[in-house]
């Protein structure tokens, strides 16, 4: 136990840069729904790794972005909790990102702590354009180490485990074994539940959409859960329902799927529609929703 090593990693950067993608991977286990959409992640998520000689607890965070409405301010809040008590930064960038705004965003976040940058996608891109790509992180002054992974393939993330550990202070682990995040049950099916309207509804919609789980019964056989999807207009409610109410039936099925396997129960699922004119700039409705 001498030589244990533990502490808090914060995961930040853009939106749509992966990091949800990587914190899973890094847990191997999905905690964090992801989407081809940016600005899925809202809340900020533990995910604790245990392994026999260090303790890595991660937290993924929204990407970052300028507020438009009191939801994303919340969101940047989220971010800068998360800042706070870090012993170590992850920047996921894109290759697409110029670094010069990657650098931008990078100085206004003030970061303290050892900072590591990590290219994801490397899978898209060619590995010349990678290398120099890395070369010219390494560059900078603010820039400690720097990684180039795919958290979707899962490729080089053993390197930057070692990375990450090499910054970690020597310190007992801050959580017991069993221990895998801070959320409860809840929090994640209404996020399983709010990951299907990325996939099934275009564009807008998603962004005004809220998941609220109101009942999460264990019964004898089954676990019973009722939610409330709440949107900002009639006419999404509208669409989310869909013909004949095709579209809210096949949400509900593809997130009962999801549901039943990460808990490991036959799930009876029931989805109810609401529209809360504006909600993403409501005090009272955002705190309702856990915002
Ligand atoms: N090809 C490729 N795609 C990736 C990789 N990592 C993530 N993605 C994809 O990028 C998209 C966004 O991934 P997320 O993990 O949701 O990104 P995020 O940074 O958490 O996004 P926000 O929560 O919106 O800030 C998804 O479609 C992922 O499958 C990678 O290494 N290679
Ligand atoms: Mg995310």
């Amino acid at each position: 136990m001498e030589d244990f090593r533990s502490g808090f990693v914060g995961i930040f950067g853009k939106p749509n840069a992966g990091k949800s993608t990587l914190m899973n991977a890094l847990l191997g286990e999905k905690l964090a729904i992801v989407s081809p959409k940016a600005q899925t992640t809202r809340n900020k998520i533990l995910g604790i790794l245990h392994e026999n000689n260090y303790q890595i607890i991660f937290s993924d965070t929204p990407g970052i972005l300028e507020s438009r409405y009191k939801l994303h301010e919340k969101m940047m809040k989220e971010v800068s909790a998360v800042k706070q008590g870090t012993d170590v930064v992850l920047f996921i960038t894109d290759p697409k990102e110029k670094p010069e705004e990657v650098m931008e965003i990078i100085s206004n976040l003030t970061i303290k702590t050892p900072l590591i940058l990590v290219t994801n996608t490397s899978d898209k891109i060619k590995p010349d354009a990678a290398a120099s790509l890395v070369q010219t992180y390494k560059r900078q002054k603010t820039i400690d180490q720097v990684a180039l992974i795919s958290a979707l393939q899962k490729q080089n993330l053993d390197h930057l485990l070692q990375q990450i550990i090499h910054f970690l202070p020597i310190m007992p682990p801050y959580y017991d074994e069993d221990t895998l995040t801070d959320k409860p049950m809840r929090f994640f099916v209404a996020e399983m539940i709010r990951e299907k309207l990325f996939f099934e509804l275009d564009e807008e919609l998603p962004y005004h959409a809220a998941v609220i789980v109101r009942q999460y019964e264990e019964k004898n056989t089954l676990t019973k859960i009722v939610a409330d999807i709440v949107v900002s207009r009639d006419t999404q409610k509208f669409i989310l329902i869909g013909k004949g109410g095709s579209m809210i039936k096949k949400i509900g099925q593809l997130s009962r799927e999801d549901i039943e396997k990460f808990i490991d129960r036959k799930v009876f699922l029931e989805l109810h529609v609401k529209v809360r004119k504006d909600w993403r700039n409501n005090d009272l409705y955002l705190k309702e929703y856990g915002y």
